[in-house]
């Protein structure tokens, strides 16, 4: 899974890749923002860590996203190729809005992130709007020469996309069967991208409800309630501090501040509810490892992600919710206590099962 953190100038955006990746980036990067940084994620989870404290396993596996940084938004970035080509590539956008004060970081007018979620979306739409009046005319002149049941299907799409689009609003909302989007997917229209809002809110004393009643209060509900929306407010500042401390330190420093866990591990949660993700886990003594799949995903698959042998070769699946695996202390317990279940290719995988795939080959 792939993120591109997009944003207006000096919101925040290399923070939090910085953060998120806990990379160390040379002031050479920092001197060029225009340079995209690409970095990986480890995707905390708390539930891993237990189980391998249960397995003390040889190596522990997290699940990663992987971030792109590629530079402050505009509609000239959005006209270089390379700038276009990072982002076209994404599954979600994490646009970073400035909520924060701080009179020494410059920030065209008052801070109003409702305003700069709206100029970037616009940004994002013109793209869009000017790559589907190339195909329209494209399909157009095809159409003239021979018809084409396919082609009219799609030119009917393309303008009503574009009428979508000139009345203002993202192709995220735009309402489209499965066959349109399959016939969308190879343009990778960025304003059709799942969006996450990332409020960079000031730091304060009352941090912990500060988070909590951002959205609200810079009026982002609604957009943040869209059709593949969402919104998560952190405090780039804290945050920054945090990812430099050890984790007993880290615990206290959060309750300083009214917080129960990092803003990352919320917003990756929220990453996750966006793109319909969910993990299972695979627990052994050779390794412990976190999966990620689409809800509702069978059996049959979520082995293939594993391995695609082990798809080809599926018989059975040995099935046991992660705290249910705890509570026995072993795998024997709880094929005694008949928790451990055997599911076949159909079953669907919940959010925190631990598998082990039985198979033929
Ligand atoms: N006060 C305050 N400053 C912040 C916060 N987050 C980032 N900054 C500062 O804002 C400035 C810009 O931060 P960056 O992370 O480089 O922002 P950016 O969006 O990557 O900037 P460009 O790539 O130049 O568009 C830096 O000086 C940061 O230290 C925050 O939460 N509070
Ligand atoms: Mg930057």
């Amino acid at each position: 899974m792939k993120t591109g953190i997009i944003g207006l100038p000096q919101v925040g955006k290399t923070s939090l890749f910085r953060i998120l990746t806990k990379a160390h980036l040379s002031e050479h990067a920092y001197a060029n923002p225009r340079e995209a940084h690409i970095g990986v994620a480890k995707v905390p989870d708390d539930r891993l860590d237990r189980l391998a404290a249960l397995y003390h396993p040889k190596k522990l596996t997290h699940a990663s996203v992987e971030y792109v940084d590629v530079g402050a938004i505009g509609q000239e970035a959005l006209k270089e190729s390379t700038y276009l080509g990072h982002l076209r590539n994404v599954d979600a956008l994490a646009h970073v809005v400035r909520a924060f004060e701080d009179p020494s970081i410059p920030h065209v007018g008052p801070i109003d992130p409702l305003r700069d979620i709206k100029n970037v979306e616009f940004d994002l739409m013109v793209s869009d709007l000017g790559q589907i009046e190339k195909r329209v005319e494209r399909v157009e002149k095809d159409l003239k020469k021979m018809r084409s049941a396919d082609l009219e299907k799609e030119f009917d799409l393309l303008k009503r996309a574009k009428a979508h689009l000139e009345s203002e609003r993202a192709l995220r909302e735009l309402e489209m069967t499965p066959e349109d989007k399959k016939r969308f997917r190879g343009f990778m229209f960025l304003s059709e991208k799942p969006i996450l809002y990332v409020l960079n809110v000031s730091e304060s004393s009352e941090l912990g409800t500060g988070l909590a009643n951002a959205v609200s209060k810079h009026k982002v509900t609604e957009v943040a309630s869209r059709p593949s929306s969402a919104a998560a407010a952190i405090c780039g500042k804290v945050e920054a501090e945090l990812a430099e401390m050890s984790d007993a330190d880290a615990a206290e420093f959060l309750s300083s501040y009214g917080l129960k866990e990092s803003g990352l591990l919320r917003l990756i949660r929220t990453t996750y509810a966006l793109l319909g993700l969910i993990s299972f886990f695979t627990a052994g003594e050779d390794e412990c490892r976190a999966w990620t799949i689409p809800l509702h995903t069978r059996a049959v698959e979520a082995a293939g992600a594993i391995h695609t042998d082990l798809e080809k070769h599926f018989i059975r699946a040995e099935t046991i919710r992660w705290d249910q695996l705890l509570d026995a202390g072993s795998e024997a317990n709880a094929r005694a206590h008949g928790t451990l279940r055997l599911e076949g290719r159909e079953y669907i995988v919940q959010d925190g099962d631990v598998l082990h795939i039985r198979h033929s080959g």
